[in-house]
């Protein structure tokens, strides 16, 4: 039988508005980057992703071309099998030391198999979760991801705040430099969207004033509000530990609280509650070290980063086989993402936590119906063939417009941090 063949390859970078969220490494620019990728069947058929920007990737993928146009958008496995023969493995070393992954090609598979997963839902007329072994759950629940930051909403006026935003806009464009600011930020997120967990981004100050941060934040929401904390493994394993007890009775769990998975494994062995990454076991050759050592207790998966949605089904697997949790990761997106990770979490039994995302931060949307509703926290799971969604091409070309303009071609929070303070500098291990 011969099936539809891609004809075509679409790679968009685009720049999205996003505020100045502090982090270990520096601070969020004022527009985060994605790339959109849509491919098109000889028979017209439109499959869509996204995945984070950076020039280096988009170049791959455009030489993806070369792979992918004459393909069937069935044939995942041969796709993979093609990719890795043309341009070899991403090395382990290449993820980088900074909280997210720069490995280039388990961005760009991720992006073709997320966009043939939609083209294949098109086509048997199913959505993606049904391709994924068929739904677990009816919505899928995130989690509030609170920031420090200053003043300021990013985008074209840099970090200007709108006079006239009310509500949730007018909180995400306020600072939040102290403990009581992050309350007053968790109030309104959870307010706003329905979130039922927190999680706060640490790494930012001295561990004590996130540790009262973390206490504020108990006391204001008690204890049916499961908290995290997620100082991206800039604390010693004795700062882990002190500072961990601390938090003990109020944390559901400690997200990467020290570097590699020795570390985290002493941390491990010294608390009483769970500990969760996504910075020591990122991907599938860490998983045999990361069992042997007892690194963590939660995996958190992204599919942008571990290889597409299938891979991450596969992960959860694992997770159960080794009795170990699943959750996702996430960093400023976009829709496409949101709904990507959304037929995913559905269709993995068990995925016990909310989810992880960014996606309260920001304010554009690039398909069509604008953005994703959530209701009590949650995002409906679709039910029209493939993703669900379609791309809105004027607001696609003007978030292109914003990346030729912007001038930012990959994400350096560091150089950005620097701007305000010059003497700032990226130090892996802080406190
Ligand atoms: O957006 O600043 C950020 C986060 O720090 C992000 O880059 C991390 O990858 O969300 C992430 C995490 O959980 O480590
Ligand atoms: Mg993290």
């Amino acid at each position: 039988m011969i099936g539809p063949k891609i004809k075509e390859l679409k790679v968009t970078p685009i720049a999205i508005t996003d505020p100045p969220l502090l982090n270990s490494v520096g601070i969020h620019a004022p527009y985060a980057l994605r790339t959109v990728i849509e491919l098109i069947t000889d028979d017209n058929i439109h499959g869509i992703s996204e995945i984070p920007g950076n020039i280096e990737i988009d170049r791959l993928l455009d030489q993806s071309r070369a792979v992918i146009l004459g393909s069937d958008p069935f044939q995942l496995n041969k796709l993979k099998a093609d990719l890795f023969e043309r341009f070899g493995k991403d090395e382990q070393d290449t993820r980088g030391d900074n909280p997210w992954d720069n490995r280039k090609l388990v961005h760009v598979f991720s992006a073709l198999e997320v966009a043939c997963l939609d083209i294949q839902g098109k086509i048997c007329n199913r959505p993606v979760v049904d391709l994924l072994g068929g739904r677990c759950r009816d919505q899928v629940a995130f989690a509030a991801y609170l920031f420090y930051k200053p003043k300021g909403a990013g985008g074209v006026f840099g970090y200007d705040v709108d006079p006239n935003a009310t509500g949730w806009d007018a909180a995400r464009q306020a600072s939040a430099e102290s403990s009581e600011e992050i309350v007053i930020q968790a109030k309104s997120m959870c307010h706003k969207f329905g979130f039922k967990s927190i999680k706060l981004k640490g790494g930012v100050f001295h561990p004590e004033v996130e540790v009262d941060t973390m206490f504020q934040l108990s006391d204001a929401f008690g204890s049916k509000v499961p908290l995290r904390f997620d100082p991206n493994g800039v604390w010693t394993v004795e700062t882990s530990i002190k500072y961990g007890k601390q938090m003990e009775d109020i944390l559901e769990y400690l997200e990467d609280p020290t570097r590699g998975q020795a570390g985290m494994a002493a941390v491990r062995k010294a608390l009483k509650i769970p500990l969760a990454t996504n910075m020591c076991t990122t991907s599938f050759e860490d998983i045999p070290s990361g069992i042997a050592l007892s690194s963590e207790d939660i995996i958190l998966s992204d599919h942008h980063f571990w290889g597409g949605l299938r891979e991450s089904i596969n992960l959860g697997k694992i997770c159960s086989t080794f009795g170990k949790g699943l959750s996702m990761h996430s960093n400023s997106h976009l829709g496409i993402s949101l709904v990507a990770m959304v037929h995913m979490a559905a269709a993995i039994p068990n995925l016990t936590y909310d989810l992880d995302t960014h996606y309260p931060w920001q304010s554009e949307e690039i398909i069509v119906g604008g953005r994703v509703k959530f209701e009590d926290g949650k995002v409906a799971v679709p039910r029209e063939p493939g993703l669900g969604i379609s791309l809105d091409y004027q607001a696609l070309e003007r978030l292109n417009q914003n990346y030729k303009l912007c001038g930012l071609t990959t994400r350096d929070d560091t150089t950005e941090m620097k701007k305000f303070h010059p003497d700032w500098s990226f130090k892996p291990i802080r406190w």
